[in-house]
C-alpha cells in the first residue's frame, strides 16, 4: 500500500506530467531563512519539499529546520533526502528510503538503512523506497557516499543501474549530477533510462534554468529538483516558471 505523500506524488505527476521539488541543505540555511523559503515554497507551485544535504548538520538544527518549514508550508508534504542516519528527523511527512546504488561501500548500499530504519519505524515516517545514481561529476555527494560516478556519455550504464533498483522494489530513480553541478544530467542520460525503467525518474543536480528543466523534463523526468537556485535572486520566480513550463501539457 502505498503512504499518503508518495499518493500525493504519482497522483500529482500523472496531472501534471512532471512536477517540482525544492531541496532545501539545513547545513546552508538558519531557521529564519528556511522560514522564508517555504513560504515562497507555497506560492512558487512546488510540488513537495526535500530536506538534506551531503555533509553533516546537527540533527537539533535539522528538527527546527524540519519543523520550521512544516509549520510554515503546512500543505506541502516535507521529504527527508538523508545522507546518512543522522538526516533523519521525526517532525518530517516522509522519506527517501534510499540506496547509493552505485557505491563501493557496503554501508551506503543497506548499512545505514538498517540503522535507520528502526527509527522511522519510531517516528511514523513514510518511507518512499528509491535507488540513488550518482552520475557525471557527482559532486560532494559521490565523495561522501563512495560512490564510482556513471559517465555521461555512458546513459546505458546508468540505465542498468534504473533497472536493478526497479527489479530490486524501488519506486522512484533518482539520477543525480551533484549538487552545484557544471552541467546538469543530459537528455540523453534521461531518454535511456526512462526507456528501459518503469520507475520514476527524478532528476536533479546543477538545474538553474526553466530551459534546463524542460530539456530534462521533455527527455522523461518526471521530477526536477532544483536546490542552489533557492539561493539566487528571483528565485520564487524562476522556480514558479519551472513549475509550470515542466507540466507535459504545456509543451
Ligand atoms: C542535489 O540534485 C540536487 O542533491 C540539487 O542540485 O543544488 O545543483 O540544484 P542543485
Amino acid at each position: 500500500m502505498l503512504g499518503p505523500v508518495e499518493r500525493y506524488l504519482t497522483d500529482k505527476i500523472k496531472t501534471d506530467g512532471s512536477i517540482h521539488m525544492t531541496l532545501i541543505d539545513p547545513e546552508k540555511v538558519t531557521v529564519q531563512q528556511a522560514a522564508s523559503i517555504a513560504e515562497n515554497a507555497k506560492t512558487s507551485g512546488t510540488a513537495a519539499i526535500m530536506i538534506g544535504g551531503s555533509t553533516f548538520v546537527s540533527q537539533e538544527h535539522l528538527d527546527r529546520v524540519v519543523k520550521t518549514i512544516k509549520e510554515t508550508a503546512v500543505e506541502l508534504p516535507t521529504i527527508l533526502f538523508p545522507n546518512n542516519i543522522t538526516g533523519i528527523s521525526r517532525y518530517a511527512d516522509a522519506i527517501w528510503f534510499m540506496s547509493l546504488l552505485n557505491s563501493v561501500d557496503p554501508y551506503f548500499i543497506v548499512g545505514a538503512q538498517i540503522l535507520g530504519a528502526p527509527l522511522i519505524k519510531k517516528f511514523g515516517l513514510e518511507p518512499i523506497p528509491m535507488g540513488y545514481v550518482i552520475v557525471g561529476e557527482g559532486g560532494t555527494a559521490g565523495i561522501v557516499g563512495k560512490a564510482i560516478p556513471v559517465p555521461y556519455n555512458k546513459p546505458e550504464l546508468a540505465a542498468a543501474h534504473a533497472l536493478a533498483g526497479q527489479y530490486l522494489g524501488m519506486r522512484f530513480i533518482y539520477l543525480e549530477g551533484g549538487s552545484g553541478a557544471k552541467n546538469p544530467v543530459p537528455a540523453e542520460m534521461i531518454r535511456v533510462v526512462k526507456h528501459f525503467s518503469d520507475a520514476y525518474l527524478i532528476v536533479g543536480g546543477g538545474i538553474r534554468t526553466k530551459e534546463q528543466a524542460v530539456t530534462a523534463s521533455s527527455a522523461g523526468a518526471d521530477i526536477i529538483v532544483t536546490g542552489n537556485l533557492v539561493e539566487t535572486a528571483n528565485s520564487t520566480q524562476t522556480i514558479a516558471e519551472i513549475a509550470t513550463s515542466i507540466k507535459r501539457t504545456q509543451q
